[in-house]
C-alpha cells in the first residue's frame, strides 16, 4: 500500500481538538456494550425504530458467527422506508416541511430541495409505479442511475413495497451490468435517459440497453424504467414497446400514498456488489487452451444488505459525525442544527449508509451531489460548503488528495466556518492529507474522524467520535459501539491482546450490520470471512495496534486492490485482459499511486503470432475499460515473452509487486523461478514505462 508517510505521528501529533468529553467515558461505554452485544443491540433497535411487531424480547441475537446463521431481531417486522421517510412527516417529529434531500446538480446552479412531505408522497408515487409495472416483494430492482433524487426514491421505494435493491455504479460498463443482472436474475431495471457529470453527459440508458442486449441477459429482465434525464427537456430517447416504460409520466400519474410491506428483520434490503478476495480455484475457464489464466474464480459477489440493517446505519451516522446530542428521535424536538453532505456516490456501500439510510432514518437533511470536486473548477467542494453552511462533510482520501495538489488558495476563498466534522472514508488517510484537511478545511477546529469499515460490514465498525476520540492523522482510531475488535496473529491466528501489536484485523461477535451470505454462495461467504479464522470474522486487512491501543489499517492482505477508494480484485482486470484474443497470460498487481492510493500495473504475455504493437498496448486498455469501467483503467501494462512463475507453474506476484514498485533491493531470492531471467527483463520494461 501506498502510504509512504504514514509512520505514527510523534506524541505532539496527537490531535484533542473539539474534545468535549473524557475518552474515560468512551472506554466505559465501550466494554459495556461489547459485554453483551444482544441486550446492547436490542435496547436501541427498541428505542430508535419504530416496529410494526417488536422482536420477541431476550432473543435479539440467535445463531453463530462461524456458519453465518447470526441473526438479528428475527420475528420483528419493521419498514425501513417508514422508518427513514414517513415517521418523520408526522408527531411527534414534524418536521415534513423541513429538507430531507438537498440536491446539486452537476451545474452549481441546479439545486433543488425536497421536503420529507414531498419524499414521502414522491417515494409513494414511485412505489405505486414500481407494482404497477409488476414489482413484488422480494424482487430485485437493479438501479443504474445518476446521483439524482430519484436515485434515493427509487431505493426507497423498493425498501418500501419489499423489493430488494441493487444499485450499479453509474461508472460501470455495459458488461459489469449485465453481470449482475444476470446474477441477482433481475427482472427490472430502473435507469435515466443520461446523467451528467463535470460538463459531460453520461448516456446511461444506452449504456443499459448494451447491457440487456447482451445473451447472458436474455429472458431475464421484463421491463427497463426509464426517468427523465434532469437536462434541459429531459433527454429524449427511444424505446422497444413492451420493454421501456416512460416512468416519469408514470410515476407522476400515481397516487402520493402507498402502504409499507412489514417485512422481518432479516430480510433483503439490499444487494451490493463487490470485489473479494481470491476465492476457490475453478480451474481452467474461459480459455484452456492458453494455459494458466484464469486460475482463479470470479471474485465480485453481491453481499446481501438486511432490513435490520437500519439499525446499524442510523446509530454509526449519529455516533460517529456527532449527531446524538443534535438531533434524531430521542430529543424529537430539538431544532436541527445540521447540514450533512457526504459526496460519495450511491452506488457504493458508503452512498447506501452514509448519504441514503444512515442520514434519514435520523431526520437530518442529506446532500446528493451529482458532480465532480473539481467541476466547474477544484472550489467546487468548498462552493458548496459555503452555499449550503454545510456542517457535516464526508469525502475519500483520494479526492482530499487531489484537491491538496491545487495549494490552499481555493479552499480560502470561502467561507467554510459552518463546517464542525471532516470525514473521510474508503483507505488509509496519509497524515500529510490528513493534516492539510484538518488545518485548510477545517482551520484548525474541526474534527476529522477517519471511518473504516467496508461493504460487508454495513457501516463504521472503527472511528473517532468528534469530540471525545484525541486524533491522530493516519489512524481510524478505535472500534465503535457494540464492535467486538480483535488483532489477530497472522499466521497462528491466535489473538493478540497486549500492544503495540501488528496482525489482521477482526470481529469477535456479530453486529446489525454485517453481511450474512454471498448471493447464491453461502460456502463462498464462509470461506472468505468466517474460515480463515475460525470464531472471527475476517476483514481481510492488515494492521497495527499502537500503544494506546489505536488501529492503523495497513492495507489489504488479500488480492484486492483500493484505488481511489475503489475495491477492484486483481482477477477481476485479469478476466477483463484475458478475454482479448492477443493475451495468453495476465497478472495484476498494485502500485503506490499518489494520488490515487493505490495504482494498476498489468502484466501480459500474449498469444503466439501477436506482435507487441502501440495498438494492442492501447486496446488491452480499453478492454479494462470496457470490461470492468473507466475508474478501472490500468496505469501501465506491461508485455513480456514470460512472467516470473514458480517452478509448479505458479506466477510469483511477490515479485511482481516489487518489480512494478521499483522496489529492487527487497525482492529477494529469485532462485526458486523457472526462469530467473524474466526478472530482469521485466525491471528494464518497467523502468522504460516510468
Ligand atoms: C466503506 C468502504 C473496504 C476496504 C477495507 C479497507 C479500506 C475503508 C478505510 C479503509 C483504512 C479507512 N478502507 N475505509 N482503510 N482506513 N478509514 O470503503 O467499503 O468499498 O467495501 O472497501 O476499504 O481496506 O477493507 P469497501
Amino acid at each position: 500500500m501506498s502510504k509512504p508517510d504514514n509512520e505514527e505521528p510523534a506524541e505532539e501529533d496527537v490531535y484533542a481538538a473539539c474534545t468535549s468529553a473524557p475518552l474515560s467515558s468512551y472506554k466505559l461505554h465501550h466494554a459495556a456494550s461489547v459485554r453483551d452485544v444482544s441486550s446492547y443491540w436490542s435496547k436501541l433497535a427498541t428505542a430508535k425504530l419504530e416496529w410494526f411487531s417488536p422482536f420477541p424480547s431476550g432473543s435479539a441475537l440467535t445463531g453463530a458467527l462461524e456458519d453465518g446463521s447470526a441473526s438479528w431481531f428475527s420475528g420483528g417486522r419493521l419498514n425501513v422506508c417508514h422508518n427513514a421517510v414517513d415517521r418523520y412527516c408526522s408527531s411527534p417529529y414534524d418536521r415534513g416541511n423541513e429538507t430531507a434531500i438537498l440536491w446539486e446538480g452537476d451545474e452549481p446552479t441546479s439545486v433543488v430541495r425536497v421536503t420529507y412531505d414531498e419524499l414521502r408522497k414522491e417515494v409513494c408515487r414511485v412505489a405505486n409505479a414500481l407494482v404497477r409495472c409488476g414489482v413484488r416483494r422480494g424482487d430485485v430492482v437493479t438501479l443504474y442511475m445518476p446521483m439524482v433524487p430519484e436515485l434515493a426514491m427509487t431505493m426507497l421505494a423498493c425498501a418500501r413495497i419489499g423489493a430488494v435493491h441493487s444499485v450499479i455504479f453509474a461508472g460501470f460498463s455495459a458488461d459489469a451490468i449485465a453481470d449482475r443482472i444476470h446474477d441477482a436474475g433481475s427482472m427490472w431495471v430502473v435507469t435515466a435517459s443520461a446523467g451528467s457529470r463535470g460538463g459531460r453527459s453520461l448516456p446511461l440508458k444506452s449504456i443499459c440497453d448494451a447491457a440487456i442486449g447482451k445473451e447472458r441477459c436474455a429472458g431475464i429482465v421484463k421491463k427497463v424504467l426509464v426517468f427523465d434525464g434532469r437536462g434541459e427537456g429531459g433527454d429524449a430517447w427511444e424505446g422497444i414497446e413492451g420493454v421501456h416504460v416512460r416512468f416519469t409520466p408514470l410515476v407522476a400519474s400515481m397516487r402520493p400514498a402507498c402502504p409499507c410491506e412489514w417485512m422481518d428483520a432479516e430480510d433483503p434490503l439490499f444487494i451490493l456488489y463487490t470485489s473479494g478476495s481470491t476465492g476457490k480455484p475453478k480451474g481452467q475457464s474461459g480459455r484452456p487452451e492458453r494455459g494458466g489464466v484464469c486460475d482463479r474464480d470470479e471474485t465480485t459477489l453481491a453481499r446481501i444488505g438486511r432490513r435490520r440493517y437500519a439499525l446499524f446505519a442510523m446509530v454509526t451516522t449519529a455516533n460517529s459525525f456527532g449527531l446524538a446530542q443534535q438531533t434524531g428521535p430521542s430529543d424529537p424536538n430539538a431544532p436541527h442544527k445540521d447540514v450533512y453532505a457526504c459526496v460519495a456516490d450511491a452506488g457504493w456501500i458508503t452512498g447506501h449508509t452514509y448519504i441514503v439510510y444512515g442520514p434519514l432514518l435520523n431526520g437530518l437533511s442529506t446532500l446528493m451531489f451529482e458532480s465532480t470536486p473539481v467541476y466547474p473548477d477544484c472550489g467546487r467542494y468548498w462552493d458548496m460548503v459555503q452555499r449550503h453552511k454545510i456542517t457535516v462533510f464526508y469525502t475519500a482520501p483520494t479526492a482530499i488528495r487531489s484537491l491538496m495538489r491545487f495549494g490552499d488558495d481555493p479552499p480560502k476563498r470561502y467561507d467554510l466556518s459552518s463546517l464542525r466534522v471532516l470525514g473521510t472514508v474508503g483507505e488509509p488517510i496519509n497524515p500529510a492529507a490528513w493534516k492539510w484537511y484538518y488545518d485548510v478545511i477545517g482551520n484548525g477546529r474541526c474534527s476529522v474522524v477517519d471511518t473504516y469499515w467496508q461493504t460487508e460490514t454495513g457501516g463504521h465498525v472503527i472511528t473517532n467520535l468528534p469530540g471525545i476520540t484525541p486524533m491522530k492523522p493516519g489512524s481510524c482510531t478505535l472500534p465503535c459501539y457494540g464492535i467486538d475488535l480483535a488483532v489477530l496473529d497472522a499466521t497462528t491466528g491466535k489473538e493478540i491482546t497486549s500492544s503495540p501489536a501488528e496482525g489482521v484485523l477482526a470481529i469477535r461477535q456479530p453486529w446489525p450490520g454485517m453481511a450474512r451470505t454471498c448471493l447464491g454462495d453461502h460456502q463462498r461467504y464462509l470461506a472468505v470471512y468466517m474460515k480463515p479464522y475460525p470464531g472471527y470474522y475476517f476483514t481481510g486487512d492488515g494492521c497495527r495496534r499502537d500503544s494506546d491501543g489505536y488501529i492503523w489499517i495497513t492495507g489489504r492482505v488479500d488480492d484486492v486492490l483500493n484505488v481511489s477508494g475503489h475495491r477492484i480484485g486483481t482477477a477481476e482486470v485479469e478476466s477483463a485482459l484475458v478475454a482479448h484474443e492477443a493475451v495468453a497470460q495476465a497478472a495484476v498487481v498494485g502500485i503506490p499511486h499518489e494520488i490515487k492510493g493505490q495504482g494498476i500495473c498489468c502484466y501480459a504475455t500474449l498469444v503466439e503470432g501477436y506482435p507487441e504493437t502501440d495498438i494492442l498496448i492501447k486496446e488491452l486498455f480499453l478492454q479494462v475499460r470496457t470490461h470492468i469501467g473507466p475508474f478501472a483503467t490500468p496505469d501501465m501494462i506491461i508485455i513480456n515473452g514470460a512472467l516470473p512463475m514458480t517452478r509448479s507453474g505458479k506466477i510469483m506476484r511477490r515479485i511482481l509487486r516489487k518489480i512494478a514498485s521499483s522496489e529492487l533491493d527487497t525482492i529477494g531470492d529469485t532462485s526458486t523461478l523457472s526462469d530467473p531471467l524474466v526478472v530482469d527483463e521485466l525491471i528494464l520494461k518497467v523502468a522504460k514505462f516510468q
